[in-house]
C-alpha cells in the first residue's frame, strides 16, 4: 500500500463535522472504534461554520437543536436565546468538540473528493483534494442535507464590479453600512437576512421569484423559568421528542408548534375565520385539519395568511407582491422570522417582483430586470442549496463494479434504505440521508438516532465477526416506494408545489421527494425492528 496514506486503517471515516459528524465521532469513540473525520472548513460546525451572514439563526428551539446524549452537556449549556443564533450555536459545537475531545479526530480544511470501494477486503478509499488517500473498511457521510450551495447561472455574473455574497459562504464581518445592497431569494435565509441589511443598507432591494411564507419567531432572551423547568426533566423531554412526529416537544412553546385544531375552514363561515384570524393572526392559516388534504380548503388558508402580509405591510403594491400565490401552504418548509414583512415598510427597502419583472443579467454595475436597471454595491445571493444528495453527489463515489452513485440517481431516482444505507455501497452510511425525516423533523434528534443507530450496527457486526452490510436492492426499493406514497398524500406534492425538498429548484435534478414524512417516531419504532431482527431488509457478510 502508498506509504503516502494519511490515516491507514482506521476503523471508521466519518466525512464532516457539523452536527451530525461530531455526534457520529463521539458515539464512535465511545464504542471503542478508531474514528478519524474530514471536515472541508477550518473549524467545526457545518452549516453553522459556513452560513455567517447577518440574522442566521436556528427555526428549533434551541433547548432542542441540541444534543441529549450527556446529562452534563445539557444541564451545564446556557442558551441565551430562545432561538439560538448563528454564533452561540457554533460556541456550542465547539465547545462539544473540546468536551468530548473530538478535535484531536478532526482533519480541517480537508474536501474528500472521491471514495471508492475495494470489494475485495471491504476498504474504502478515499482521497482528499490535498491528494492524500485515506482507507477504512466503513465511512459515514455526515455531509449535511443543506450544504451544496446552489448559484443561479445569470449572464453576466462575473461581470458585477461590486461585492457579491452568499449566504452559505459568508466571509464574516462585512462592511455594509449605507451600501446599495441587492438579496436575490427570499427563502429562509434571505428572509433572516433581510430585517438585518436592512438596518445598515443605504438602500436594500429584494428580488423575489417566490413569496414566502414565514410565521414570527417570537424569539427573545431565554426565559430562565423556562430554562429551569426544562433541565429539571431534561432526559423525559429527550424521550418525548422521540415519541412526535416532528421531534419538537415545543417546550418553551413557539406558538408555530401546535397542531391545528379539529375543525375544517371548508366549513367554517367568513365570521368564524375572521375570529380566528383576529385570535392567531398569522398562526390562523394553519389551525384548520382540512388544508393538508384539500385544495381548495388550502387556497381558503393561504387567503387568510394574505390577509395578515397585508395587515402588516402598509404599501399596498409592496404587501401584494410579498403574497404567496400559485402553490399551496405547506408546500415549502415553513420560515420563522423576525420583523420580515416589518422591513419592507422602511424607506430603503424596496421589493421587486421576479414574478411580473424577472432578471435578465447580471450586469457591471448591479441587476437588469425586464423594467430597469438597478445599480448595486453588494449583490447578495440567498439562492439556497442542492439539498439532500447535492453534497452527497457532489463527492465521486464508486461502489460495487464501480457504479457510480452520482450517475445511479442522475438515471433510477434517489434510493437508500431508511436515509441510512446505500445498497451496492456496502459499509458507507449517511447521516440524515435522503429517505430519512431530517429536515423535517428536529435535525438534533434525528442525528443522535442515526449515530446510535450506525454505532450499533458496526458494533453488531463487530460481534458478529461480520465484515460487511448493505441493503438488499427489495428492501431498498420497498423503502422508496413508502417514502413517495406518504410523500405523494400531501402538499408537498402538490402539482403546483416546487420546492428543495422535490429537488426542483435545481435545474436538471429529477423531481423527486426527498425526506420521509411518515413521522420521526414511526420512523424510529421502523429503525429499532430493523435492527432487533437481525438488520431485516440488509445483507450481510
Ligand atoms: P431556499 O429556501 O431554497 O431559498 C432560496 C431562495 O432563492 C428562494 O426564494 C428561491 O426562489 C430563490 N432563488 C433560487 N434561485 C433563484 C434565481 N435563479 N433567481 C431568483 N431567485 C432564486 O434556501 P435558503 O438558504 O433560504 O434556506 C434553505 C433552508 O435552510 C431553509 O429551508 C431552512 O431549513 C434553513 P424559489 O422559491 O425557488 O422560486
Amino acid at each position: 500500500m502508498d506509504t503516502g496514506d494519511s490515516r491507514m486503517m482506521q476503523d471508521v471515516i466519518v466525512v464532516g463535522a457539523g452536527l451530525g459528524g461530531l455526534c457520529v465521532l463521539h458515539h464512535l469513540l465511545e464504542a471503542g472504534f478508531a474514528a478519524s473525520c474530514i471536515e472541508a472548513g477550518a473549524g467545526v460546525g457545518g452549516t453553522w461554520y459556513w452560513n455567517r451572514y447577518p440574522g442566521a439563526r436556528c427555526d428549533t428551539p434551541s433547548l432542542e437543536y441540541s444534543f441529549g446524549f450527556s446529562d452534563e452537556l445539557q444541564q451545564e449549556w446556557h442558551w441565551s436565546e430562545f432561538f439560538a443564533a448563528q454564533p452561540e450555536i457554533e460556541r456550542y459545537l465547539n465547545h462539544v468538540t473540546d468536551r468530548f475531545d473530538l478535535r484531536r479526530h478532526i482533519t480541517f480544511d480537508t474536501k474528500v473528493v472521491t471514495a471508492r470501494l475495494d470489494e475485495s477486503d471491504w476498504k474504502w478509499t478515499l482521497t482528499t483534494d490535498d491528494g492524500r488517500r485515506w482507507i477504512a473498511p466503513f465511512v459515514v457521510m455526515a455531509t449535511g442535507c443543506l450544504s451544496a450551495p446552489a448559484l443561479p447561472d445569470y449572464s453576466g455574473m462575473d461581470t458585477f464590479v461590486g461585492l457579491s455574497l452568499q449566504t452559505s459562504s459568508w466571509p464574516g464581518e462585512v462592511d455594509l453600512a449605507r451600501k446599495r445592497i441587492g438579496v436575490i431569494g427570499t427563502g429562509s435565509s434571505a428572509v433572516q437576512a433581510i430585517p438585518e441589511l436592512a438596518k445598515v443598507a443605504g438602500h436594500l432591494h429584494v428580488f423575489q421569484r417566490t413569496a414566502t411564507f414565514t410565521y414570527p419567531s417570537h424569539n427573545g432572551p431565554m426565559d430562565p423559568a423556562v430554562e429551569e423547568a426544562a433541565k429539571a426533566r431534561y432526559p423525559e423531554l429527550r424521550r418525548l421528542e422521540r415519541t412526535l412526529s416532528n421531534g419538537i416537544a415545543g417546550f418553551g412553546g413557539a406558538p408555530m408548534f401546535q397542531p391545528p385544531r379539529p375543525v375544517n375552514i371548508l366549513e367554517s363561515t367568513a365570521e368564524e375565520r375572521a375570529a380566528v384570524l383576529g385570535e392567531l393572526g398569522w398562526g390562523a392559516c394553519r389551525a384548520w385539519s382540512d388544508i393538508s388534504t384539500n385544495a381548495q380548503a388550502n387556497e381558503m388558508a393561504v387567503e387568510l395568511y394574505r390577509e395578515m402580509v397585508r395587515r402588516t405591510v402598509t404599501d399596498r403594491l409592496a404587501a401584494e407582491a410579498l403574497s404567496p400565490y400559485g402553490y399551496p401552504l405547506g408546500c415549502k418548509r415553513p420560515v420563522l422570522d423576525t420583523g420580515y414583512f416589518e422591513a419592507f415598510n422602511r424607506p430603503n427597502v424596496t421589493i421587486v417582483d421576479l414574478r411580473s419583472d424577472g432578471i435578465q443579467a447580471i450586469t457591471e454595475s448591479g441587476i437588469r430586470t425586464s423594467s430597469s436597471d438597478i445599480d448595486l454595491d453588494v449583490i447578495v445571493f440567498a439562492t439556497g442549496f442542492d439539498a439532500m444528495t447535492g453534497a452527497l453527489d457532489r463527492v465521486d463515489i464508486r461502489g460495487r463494479g464501480g457504479r457510480s452513485l452520482r450517475d445511479e440517481w442522475a438515471s433510477e431516482g434517489v434510493k437508500s434504505l431508511l436515509g441510512l444505507q446505500l445498497a451496492g455501497y456496502p459499509n458507507l452510511f449517511t447521516v440524515n440521508g435522503p429517505g430519512s425525516p431530517s429536515v423535517v423533523a428536529n435535525m438534533a434528534t434525528t442525528i443522535e438516532h442515526h449515530a446510535e443507530w450506525i454505532t450499533a450496527c458496526l458494533l453488531h457486526l463487530r460481534e458478529k465477526g461480520l465484515s460487511a452490510i448493505e441493503p438488499t436492492t427489495a428492501a431498498q426499493d420497498a423503502w422508496a416506494d413508502r417514502v413517495n406514497e406518504i410523500a405523494s398524500k400531501t402538499m408537498y406534492t402538490a402539482p403546483t408545489c416546487n420546492s428543495w425538498y422535490l429537488g426542483t429548484n435545481i435545474p436538471g435534478k429529477r423531481r423527486q421527494f426527498l425526506p420521509f414524512v411518515g413521522g420521526l417516531s414511526s420512523y424510529i419504532a421502523i429503525c429499532d425492528d430493523i435492527a432487533r431482527e437481525e438488520y431485516r431488509g440488509f445483507h450481510r457478510t
